[in-house]
């Protein structure tokens, strides 16, 4: 007589969704708080926005011209380096591809880096940052962005772990050669991505 597979572990996670789970991470329904250093200070009359390097019309926004920006909505997961994954953020801002295309982004240009306050810094690939999923979002699930999450301003990559969304960012730069951020000079794994756990060099 046939026996039934014993289950061991009760299913953590819903079927639909366990193919969105990448190897090795966890599923979480609270959304953790993740950083290095402290919150910076949000000041609206004194913050501003850079495009610089590889572009043919850098440029420098306050808050007010940022925010008049056409803006997109983003459906994406979120995966942490320390195993943490949160299913189905809706992210509201500014697709990067808008910056690239505001600022003419040169042909050469192959990496982009964003900087951050506290000088915190992520780089990535131009063809990932010009996908259609990566957004400087101002809004998450349709409230504005607290401060420990990144306001007023952050990156989404939702396709890398997620120190490459670098929170309350001030600015972009279009870079020929690739140059480590703040984790990746720090061990992490270069270009980070989850389903093929990049987590560390070598
Ligand atoms: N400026 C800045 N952005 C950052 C970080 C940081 O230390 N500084 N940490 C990253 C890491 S490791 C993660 S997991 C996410 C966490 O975002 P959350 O706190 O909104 O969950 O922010 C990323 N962005
Ligand atoms: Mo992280």
């Amino acid at each position: 007589m046939p026996t039934r597979p014993i289950q061991l572990r009760r299913p953590r996670i819903a079927p639909d969704l366990a193919h969105r789970l990448p190897p090795g991470q966890f599923p979480t329904q609270r959304w953790p708080v993740l950083h290095h250093g402290s919150v910076p200070h949000f000041d609206e009359d004194t913050w501003d926005f850079w495009v610089f390097g590889e572009v043919e019309r850098p440029f420098r926004c306050n808050w007010t011209e940022f925010q008049a920006l056409p803006r997109i909505t983003v459906n994406a997961d979120m995966h942490c380096v320390t195993r943490w994954t949160t299913f189905d953020n809706e992210w509201e801002g500014v697709a990067a591809a808008e910056i690239a295309g505001r600022s003419g982004v040169k042909r050469d240009a192959n990496v982009v880096v964003f900087h951050a306050e506290n000088d915190y810094t992520a780089n990535i690939p131009i063809d990932v940052f010009l996908g259609s999923d990566v957004v400087l979002a101002m809004t998450h699930n349709g409230a504005p962005l607290t401060p420990e999450h990144g306001a007023p301003l952050r990156a989404l990559v939702p396709s890398r772990y997620a120190w490459k969304s670098a929170k309350w960012l001030r600015g972009i730069e279009f870079l020929v050669d690739d140059r480590p951020g703040f984790w990746e000079n720090y061990g992490y794994h270069n270009n980070a991505d989850p389903w093929m756990e990049e987590r560390f060099a070598d």
